[in-house]
């Protein structure tokens, strides 16, 4: 099969915006007398804003002490807080090897395309000056169910016009590693080999990835 397309996450793949998710979080979290565990910071990657709150209650066995609508305020409030850290980013805050890769990808004719669940993708990509780079990107809007459920991926592949087969998808969370393999995708994991080893590729950090490398890793499945 021949590799056709690119599907990126973005918090934690494009750029570091997962830091910023999690100190928001953790700053609701303190207000509300639960400390997160260290495993909080791989279960609330690639999580929906319900679905990380949710995380975030039980850990704290707080599951059926709010309403409806204190959950909503609660949601609301850490994103106020995410936009509030998320507006000091620029071009700087690409990771190192991306722009290397989205220049390799483009030069070899590949689509590109996003499958992020955050609703402020389009302002961090515009942020960082990635927007015109990509031909698809998945609105979080339009999906039913977030990571580690396929959907995502797959509405992903669609707006490149390609099967399964055809992409490579990149992820920084274990939720999203199982979404990709769900989507029965080739998944490329960035970060610990262990918490993402249901990947296909696992690369410690982005500067570690490389598209020559990446193809042959591919083309070898
Ligand atoms: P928002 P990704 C995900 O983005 C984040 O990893 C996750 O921490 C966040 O809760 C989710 O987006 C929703 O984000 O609250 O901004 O809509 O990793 O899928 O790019
Ligand atoms: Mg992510």
């Amino acid at each position: 099969m021949m590799l056709k397309g690119l599907i990126f996450d973005l918090d934690g793949v494009l750029t570091d915006s997962a830091t910023y998710h999690l100190q928001a979080w953790n700053e609701l979290a303190n207000r509300i007398g639960i400390t997160l565990p260290p495993e909080a910071n791989d279960a609330l990657r690639g999580r929906s804003r319900e679905d990380s709150l949710a995380v975030i209650l039980a850990y704290g066995g707080q599951e059926s002490r709010y309403t409806a609508e204190e959950k909503a305020a609660m949601a609301a409030a850490k994103n106020a807080r995410y936009q509030e850290l998320i507006k000091q980013m620029t071009p700087a805050d690409i990771l190192p090897g991306i722009v290397a890769l989205l220049d390799a990808a483009q030069a070899a004719g590949l689509g590109l395309a996003i499958a992020s669940a955050s609703k402020n993708a389009p302002t961090i990509l515009t942020q960082l000056g990635l927007m015109a780079r990509f031909d698809g990107i998945v609105d979080p809007e339009t999906l039913h169910r977030g990571k580690p459920d396929p959907e995502i991926f797959i509405q992903a592949a669609k707006t490149l016009g390609l099967a399964a087969s055809e992409v490579m998808s990149f992820e920084d969370a274990s939720a999203g590693v199982a979404a990709i393999k769900a989507a029965q995708q080739f998944a490329v994991g960035i970060g610990d080999a262990q918490v993402l080893a249901a990947a296909d590729v696992v690369v410690p950090t982005t500067a570690d990835l490389d598209f020559a490398r990446l193809q042959q890793a591919f083309t070898a499945e």
